[in-house]
């Protein structure tokens, strides 16, 4: 009875402890987005706040074509940028598909246009030793897009095959890298696939933090993002900026 009593007791307040636990919400840093819905004049949170990352270890798959960097995000800015892109609400994404030189699309997106989270994700990943000056233009990387979007796959969801275009955002800005920044680990399936020559190259499997940076437009290797067999793939999608 009284060793019972004893272990009632323990129960109890490890009970108590656990109640107590307050999990750590986002912050978002300290401004509104423009392109927030005002409901009930409550206005919507700016994107987290992400922490610079001292040396991101970069393992390279096709050289500096096509390499990931670990850990440029931890698993909470990845959660966090997961909640505040779904307070933005997305919608679905489809295409007419092969047939009519589009590829196949079944996701959900939302973008938002922010040079100054652009900005502050561009320094607190840690991307800029990656890449060097661009061979062909003599162009320096100088920043990411400030176009980011943000990708949910849900079971049976996937991206066709394509190839992603650069983009002239004038003033002599032109972007040469996609960068793919994963937000949660699915899972089953979701690996961004890559060929090369009609081959299978590799496959990236996407894990909370992770970032794929490759090389697109005349340089673009063909590539897929594969079907989600369980759980939800989140991508952060941007690109890097040459000048
Ligand atoms: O979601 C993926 O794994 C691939 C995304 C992609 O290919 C793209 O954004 O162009």
């Amino acid at each position: 009875m009284w060793q019972r009593s004893i272990l009632g007791r323990t129960v109890r307040s490890v009970h108590l402890i656990h109640m107590c636990v307050v999990p750590i919400s986002c912050t978002s840093i300290q401004r509104h987005h423009s392109m927030g819905k005002e409901r009930g004049g409550a206005r919507p949170k700016g994107p987290p706040h992400v922490s610079p990352k001292q040396s991101p270890a970069v393992q390279e798959i096709s050289g500096r074509d096509l390499f990931t960097v670990t850990e440029v995000l931890s698993s909470k800015e990845a959660s966090c940028i997961v909640e505040y892109a779904e307070s933005l609400g997305l919608t679905h994404q489809s295409s007419r598909g092969p047939k009519f030189g589009e590829a196949f699309r079944d996701n959900d997106r939302v973008s938002i246009q922010d040079q100054a989270w652009a900005d502050t994700l561009w320094t607190a990943l840690g991307l800029q030793g990656t890449l060097g000056r661009d061979p062909t233009t003599g162009a320096q990387p100088v920043g990411l897009n400030p176009n980011l979007r943000f990708y949910r796959y849900r079971p049976g969801q996937r991206f066709g095959r394509h190839i992603d275009e650069s983009n002239d955002l004038g003033g002599g800005k032109f972007t040469l890298y996609t960068v793919l920044i994963y937000l949660s680990t699915p899972g089953e399936g979701g690996e961004t696939v890559f060929y090369n020559r009609g081959k299978r190259l590799a496959a990236v499997s996407p894990r909370t933090g992770l970032a794929l940076l490759h090389r697109h437009g005349r340089d673009c290797l063909l590539h897929e993002g594969a079907e989600v067999a369980a759980g939800e793939k989140w991508v952060l999608r941007s690109d890097v900026v040459y000048a």
